[in-house]
């Protein structure tokens, strides 16, 4: 399986409940390993091009909305198949079918405040990914538990 680089974004609920650790270490337990981060208040110019493909959509005003209102946690996550796996590890988008377990199964009800965001397909993280951050911003390492997770 390859390794694969996804985006993922702790949102302005998830950050104002205090999730942030909460996110990361089941990221981490997981065995994902995080090769960038930046928090950030975002602004409506980049809240539109990350959701351009809900533009016409009518939740669309009330989703910039809501991302800009607060600051958020953006990360780029690596490893074996991590979009599919931090997709699992999320939920579905409505926490209210999100499956126990997931983070928004677990801890969210709102499907606009859904916690997090996380890449749905490659060309969608290698996007995402440009979109929040250069290519110096990404490290490359080995975690020292790497051979054994
Ligand atoms: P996901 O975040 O699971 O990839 P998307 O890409 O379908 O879900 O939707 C992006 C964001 O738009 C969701 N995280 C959610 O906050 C919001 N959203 C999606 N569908 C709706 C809806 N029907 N009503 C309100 N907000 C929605």
């Amino acid at each position: 399986m390859a390794k694969e680089k996804t985006f993922v974004m702790i949102k302005p609920d998830g950050v104002q409940r205090g999730m942030m650790g909460e996110v990361i270490t089941r990221l981490e337990r997981k065995g994902l390993k995080m090769v960038a981060a930046r928090f950030l208040l975002i602004d409506r110019s980049l809240a539109e091009k990350h959701y351009e493909e809900h533009r016409e959509k009518p939740f669309f005003t009330d989703l910039v909305q809501f991302v800009t209102s607060s600051p958020v946690l953006a990360m780029v996550w690596e490893g074996e198949n991590a979009i599919a796996v931090v997709r699992r590890l999320m939920g579905s988008t409505n926490p209210q079918e999100a499956a126990p377990g997931s983070i928004r199964g677990d801890f969210g009800l709102n499907l606009t405040m859904n916690i997090l965001h996380g890449s749905d397909s490659a060309s969608s993280a290698q996007r995402e990914i440009a979109l929040y951050f250069s290519e110096d911003d990404v490290c490359t390492y080995e975690r020292a538990a790497a051979s054994w997770v």
